[in-house]
């Protein structure tokens, strides 16, 4: 830290102090440590180099990226160079830090002769930059060209994260969402350190992934969304499903796809004649309830027909995903049998296990055997709900207990705090409350080490050890409005982009920050005096953010 002294008094007249201390410029996550340097900054000209360290494609490609970022606002379009003795008044990036950094940390030097980002491999540059653009002025995130300065602050920083699984997900089946607004979804959520997108690609409204074996899955599943039906191509494409992987890739963020059972299943049986008991396929469904489906598992040849169409869907689906998971789901099945829902884990397990992926699934998964370094994700309430002390919630105390008595490792989303379709107020005109408003604080104050202790009379059910990280999950059973009252065609469709900027925008970085800062950093003041610093970053990037009346916005 750079010590600094400030006259505030000259002889007995006070004075404007021209150049004060400066305040530790806001970044969303909270870097680890952050310290303020003196000095006006460094500031980017047309021919500043964005200065690589290194000619590995990955580490260079960090290097282009920054430049293309850079580009809209300031009108420069800044040269990405690799030396290996980098010559000062330029943005180095610099991936040959020590190891002790991780993959995602990072240290970033701002001062008056330039800014250097170093780190141990591309990912940490990333992640670095990410803090970086925050130390620029706001109009940075500009589609525009405007008029600059473009300096950075001065600071030093220190940095690496407290989790290493930090997800988004967007709910593609309730509501379909073009290529485009996944992608801007995926930048939106990378400028805040989110390193995993989560697609819940299926549910009762809607398929969403075609499987070539099974053309039905789309021709039938993928034509209904949450009050609408009459769709032709509401699904990706294998093609358009892996350009979405490989942008987040670019993005360093992994792609985690849910194919979600045995409930939640309505486009699949209304697709696949066998996957009913009668053999009959169901109509296609596009209402708005939860707990309404269920494959048949109720006999030896059933559970054979679900196996297989799980096998088919599952190694297409994994063939297209370089990342180790498969969210086989698991959540919100009233109707099945304990036998039934052990087949359906059996299934769903041995489907990805056996294309070498890692299992995830709702923490409802823990009932059943899983396999060797699955993931559980904790979706329930974290705690100041009537139903605590129910059967209800003493259920799923269990199945998270088997879970952890499994190994298996957990991401924590609970849904009082981390469910993005949660209505913040009365007010909101998209979303849900059926876990109650989650105003922006309440979405920022949980401890993801204590996220299941209320719901166990106070003692945490997962041990510090066994939390992968956390997920913000942005459900879309009601992204039109927050009622049945939808557009009457699909010609009205506002851009999915209108609601997720608005439920996203403030709690996904609150979450975010869960995920990557200290829990010595946390604080509600300071956390909300940040993050309206980046109400004006959210204005000048057009997103449709909800200006939330608890934080102190500019
Ligand atoms: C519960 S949470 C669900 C989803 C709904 C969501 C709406 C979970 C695993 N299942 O099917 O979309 O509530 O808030």
């Amino acid at each position: 830290a750079v010590a600094l002294v400030v006259p505030l008094f000259s002889g007995t007249t006070a004075v404007t102090v021209a150049h004060a201390v400066p305040a530790l410029p806001a970044i969303v996550p909270q870097p680890v440590s952050e310290s303020a340097v003196t000095g006006s900054g460094f500031t980017l000209a047309a021919g500043t180099q964005v200065d690589v360290v290194s000619t590995d494609p990955a580490a260079v490609g960090v290097g282009t990226y920054l430049s293309a970022l850079l580009a809209p606002a300031t009108g420069f379009t800044l040269p990405v160079v690799s030396s290996t003795q980098p010559a000062g008044n330029a943005v180095v990036l610099d991936p040959n830090g020590p190891s002790t950094l991780g993959a995602e940390g990072y240290t970033l030097t701002s001062n008056g002769s330039g800014v250097t980002v170093t780190a141990y491999g591309a990912e940490g540059l990333f992640r670095g930059v990410q803090t970086l653009r925050q130390l620029l002025p706001a109009a940075v995130e500009s589609p525009a060209v405007k008029p600059g300065p473009w300096t950075v602050a001065p600071v030093q920083i220190s940095d690496s994260p407290r989790y290493s699984y930090r997800s988004a997900m967007l709910d593609v089946a309730r509501r379909f969402y073009p290529v485009a607004q996944v992608k801007r979804f995926i930048d939106q959520a990378a400028a805040y350190k989110i390193n995993t997108l989560h697609v819940h690609l299926t549910d009762d409204q809607g398929w969403r992934i075609a499987i070539g074996a099974l053309p039905n899955l789309t021709t039938v599943g993928a034509s209904t969304q949450s009050g609408f039906t009459g769709g032709t191509s509401w699904y990706y494409t294998a093609a358009e499903y892996q350009d979405l992987v490989a942008y987040a890739s670019s993005r360093f963020m992994t792609v985690v796809p849910e194919i979600d059972g045995p409930g939640h299943t309505s486009a699949a049986l209304a697709s696949v004649a066998n996957l009913n008991c009668n053999n009959q396929a169901i109509a296609p469904y596009s209402g708005f309830s939860v707990g309404i489906s269920l494959y048949c598992l109720s006999d030896a040849q059933h559970v054979t027909n679900v196996s297989s169409f799980l096998s088919t869907v599952i190694s297409t689906v994994a063939a297209l995903t370089p990342g180790p998971y498969i969210h086989v789901g698991g959540d919100e099945t009233p109707q099945a049998t304990a036998s039934q829902y052990a087949s359906y884990v059996s299934a769903a397990a041995s489907a990805t296990t056996a294309q070498g992926k890692r299992v995830i699934g709702w923490h409802q998964l823990g009932q059943g055997t899983l396999p060797a370094n699955s993931l559980l994700q904790f979706w329930g309430d974290a705690g100041d709900r009537s139903t605590v002390g129910t059967s209800q919630e003493s259920a799923s105390i269990q199945q998270v207990r088997s879970g952890v008595a499994q190994g298996a490792k957990f991401i924590m989303s609970p849904s009082d705090h981390a469910y993005l379709d949660m209505k913040y107020d009365s007010n909101t005109p998209y979303g849900l409350s059926w876990e109650g408003y989650v105003p922006v604080q309440k979405a920022y104050d949980w401890d993801p080490t204590t996220a299941t202790a209320k719901t166990n009379g106070n003692s945490p059910v997962v041990p510090a050890a066994q939390i992968a990280g956390v997920e913000a999950a942005l459900w879309a059973d009601r992204a039109y409005s927050g009622s049945n009252n939808l557009p009457t065609s699909t010609s009205q469709f506002p851009e999915p982009s209108v609601y997720t900027d608005y439920m996203s925008f403030p709690r996904l970085p609150a979450i975010a920050e869960i995920g990557w800062s200290p829990q010595s950093t946390h604080d509600w003041t300071a956390f909300s005096q940040r993050l309206a610093a980046q109400g004006p970053r959210w204005t000048a990037a057009g997103v449709n953010y909800y200006a939330a009346p608890d934080v102190p916005w500019p």
